[in-house]
């Protein structure tokens, strides 16, 4: 061979190495299903030898479903973890671990409270219903997946919030509406015959995070599920989840009177629609006697309602709420409300339908009220509402899925989120008066407490598209249990449960989730922008976007724009937004100098040369906020490449595709939105930033007919 051919061999050799390797990928191990109840063998052997010593052989003393389901969960999990089969006992005295209800309390059936002791070397669950015992065995296995000391139990827990739940935007065909993660769970064709094993293993998830209740299909509901045919569906999954502590409720149509029966109107105040309600109750619960409740969403976006017959919120809650109240039914009333006619900004809709009802609800109905005042944006202020409804039971709503967060390609992990929600003191009543304290009924002393999120749990192998769209799911249900614990222990416990237990890889996943979102509000919405995706699908940027129906579906109406400045001014001397926060809110969202930055342009409208707190224009700060966040997405997939032989190779690739999607989208959203506001600003981008790689029109020209999860 001469010489030229030779080197022809060898770059084209190379060449299809560096293709295979580029498209040969090892996929070996963990797809994700097994969500965080993985149980594999922890590899410290002496941890192991203790632990199976310590859990060698159980006794339970249950006879119920749910103490099958306890003792199958410990025939999957010990095993695995220990590498030995556990030894069940009928004699409490010789076990080493005793599940037992604790006949000297008082059973009270709602109580899901459990304690776990250790003493002269027994550990002990006890609760006094069996769904605490179920509780309870979930916590003493994460102690173990998580490798705790078992030693010196005392451990005493009770959910602080009653209602913990998921909702599911599910339609009865199997789309999910925002949902990013293939079809729904739900085959509603082949039920009630057809049990597939994910609805077990996904009433095991939930019951290890506490989540207690589910709707399984869409606030924009259809009315068929309420017909014969699919309540026995419905029964069904009822009869699944129930030794998994959870009910199942429905969404309901508040026009269903009509549109299954024919009746003249479906006004709440006609004595013949009443009826149809109470009918329909009994019918319910004749077949699934422990059977939750109604969510509704209610003369919002289309969907019918009380108004459309001259009546208010509470009258069409209260008459759903007295139909289930003979069964200890819950009626949950969403406040996502906006009227067509409304001369009012969006913001401060759902507070002035709503306030003004305070005290006229049942006591088994919670207004459901969404995270944000606006919709689910990647930073809102809190709800003006909490706090400002002492009498009422308020229930939050968090979205898990991520329809304003990058879909199920963006790393986002949402319990940062949720507890600078949790966390942000309304001062409706003195300082300390948070969110979390109005949610869980300790200001209110409201009966009936809720937190509910809204799923990201799709069909997919890996239930959630993204396997860090885990930790949503899982931070929901933790944080529904206990508001107090902190984001980042959550994210570990997660980490270590689902992906590793080496302490440095561990430490450094912990960090890149704990910075996740902010990333994502730096290159979507930073400085309190809101609402720039593109329309209808809300994938990827849009701020431009200026020509749908409704003013308030456009972003510019968020992000007002213009030769002078930039955000929306919600102060007094604008659409006084702020009256709705309690006075020593007023006195910080009135000031630009007081607002925090990172809820500047949600209240104020600012020159684009106005000075910042650093001493930099809003122009500058803004563009460096873009960049910023496009950056940090670079870093966290260096970061993630460095962990390859820490991870196994399944889900290292999801993770690592779908992180470079992100890195491309994220320098997307930093050149659509800086070209954008560039137009408007006249300003040059600071000196050393990569220019822009398209030009406006470009990304102005980008559509995505298909893109998933549309409503
Ligand atoms: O954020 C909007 C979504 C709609 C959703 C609605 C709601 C279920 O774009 O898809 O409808 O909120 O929360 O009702």
């Amino acid at each position: 061979m001469n010489r030229f051919c030779y080197w022809c061999v060898a770059i084209i050799f190379s060449g299809f190495i560096q293709q295979a390797n580029a498209s040969i990928a090892d996929f070996k191990g963990e797809d994700g299903y097994r969500l965080w109840l993985k149980y594999d063998l922890l590899s410290d052997v002496s941890l192991r030898k203790n632990y199976a010593k310590q859990l060698g052989s159980i006794y339970i003393d249950t006879q119920t479903d749910t103490g099958k389901v306890i003792m199958q969960e410990l025939q999957l999990a010990l095993p695995g973890l220990l590498g030995q089969e556990p030894r069940f006992t009928d004699s409490a005295q010789q076990a080493t671990l005793v599940i037992s209800l604790n006949p000297s309390l008082q059973a009270d059936a709602t109580d899901e409270a459990f304690a776990i002791q250790t003493q002269q070397g027994k550990i002990q669950i006890l609760a006094q219903n069996p769904v605490g015992l179920l509780y309870g065995t979930f916590h003493l296995l994460r102690l173990v997946q998580t490798e705790q000391s078992l030693a010196k139990l005392d451990i005493q827990q009770a959910p602080k919030i009653k209602l913990r739940m998921l909702n599911h935007w599910d339609d009865l065909d199997r789309h999910t509406e925002r949902g990013f993660a293939g079809e729904s769970i739900f085959d509603w064709h082949k039920l009630p015959d057809y049990k597939e094993q994910r609805y077990y293993d996904y009433a095991r998830a939930n019951a290890s995070v506490g989540i207690n209740g589910i709707v399984p299909i869409n606030v924009n509901s259809n009315s068929l599920i309420l017909t014969p045919a699919y309540l026995r569906k419905v029964q069904a999954l009822a009869d699944i989840f129930r030794p998994y502590g959870i009910k199942v409720y429905l969404s309901i149509k508040f026009s269903s009177p009509q549109q299954l029966d024919g009746l003249p109107t479906s006004d709440p105040l006609d004595p013949q629609v009443q009826q149809w309600w109470q009918a329909k109750a009994a019918e319910i619960y004749q077949l699934i006697p422990d059977f939750g409740g109604f969510l509704v969403k209610a003369n919002s976006e289309g969907q019918p309602g009380p108004g459309d017959y001259g009546r208010t919120h509470d009258i069409g809650a209260n008459m759903l709420a007295k139909a289930l109240q003979p069964f200890g039914g819950n009626v949950l009333w969403r406040a996502f409300v906006y009227a067509h006619d409304s001369e009012h900004e969006r913001s401060l809709q759902a507070y002035n339908e709503f306030v003004p009802l305070d005290g006229h609800f049942e006591s088994n109905v919670s207004v459901q009220v969404k995270n944000g005042p606006i919709d689910f944006q990647p930073r809102e202020p809190f709800s003006p509402l909490f706090g400002a409804m002492p009498q009422t039971s308020l229930a939050m709503e968090f979205q898990v899925t991520q329809e304003y967060l990058g879909f199920s390609t963006h790393l986002a992990y949402l319990g940062s989120m949720y507890k600078e929600v949790l966390d942000s003191d309304t001062h409706t009543n003195g300082e300390g008066s948070t969110v979390a304290k109005v949610i869980d009924g300790s200001l209110s002393k409201a009966p009936l407490t809720v937190m509910a999120g809204v799923a990201n749990i799709g069909a997919d192998r890996n239930w959630t598209g993204h396997i860090f769209g885990q930790a949503n799911w899982y931070v929901l249900g933790r944080l529904a249990w206990d508001h107090d614990l902190s984001a980042d222990n959550i994210a570990r416990e997660w980490v270590a449960m689902t992906l590793t237990h080496d302490p440095k890889a561990s430490e450094q996943i912990v960090a890149m989730m704990m910075q996740s979102r902010e990333n994502i509000v730096n290159y979507m919405t930073p400085l309190g922008l809101h609402h720039l995706m593109d329309t209808g699908h809300h994938y990827g940027p849009g701020p431009w976007v200026d020509n749908l129906g409704r003013d308030d579906w456009n972003p510019t109406y968020y992000h007002r724009a213009d030769d002078k400045g930039i955000g929306l001014d919600r102060t007094t001397d604008g659409t006084n937004a702020v009256s709705q926060y309690a006075p020593y809110w007023q006195e910080i969202f009135n000031d630009p100098k007081k607002t925090p930055d990172n809820l500047l342009l949600w209240f104020h409208h600012l020159p684009w040369d106005y000075t910042m707190a650093s001493g930099k224009t809003l122009w500058v700060e803004l563009v460096e906020h873009y960049y910023a966040g496009a950056a940090a997405v670079e870093l966290m997939q260096a970061q993630w490449l460095g962990l390859k032989d820490k991870i196994e190779p399944n889900q290292f690739n999801q993770v690592r595709m779908a992180l470079a999607i992100q890195v491309k989208e994220a320098r997307w959203w930093r050149d659509a939105c800086v070209l954008y506001f560039q137009g408007y600003s006249n300003m040059a981008l600071p000196a050393g930033l990569e220019k822009p790689q398209h030009s406006l029109e470009y990304y102005q020209s980008l559509t995505f007919p298909y893109a998933p999860g549309q409503g």
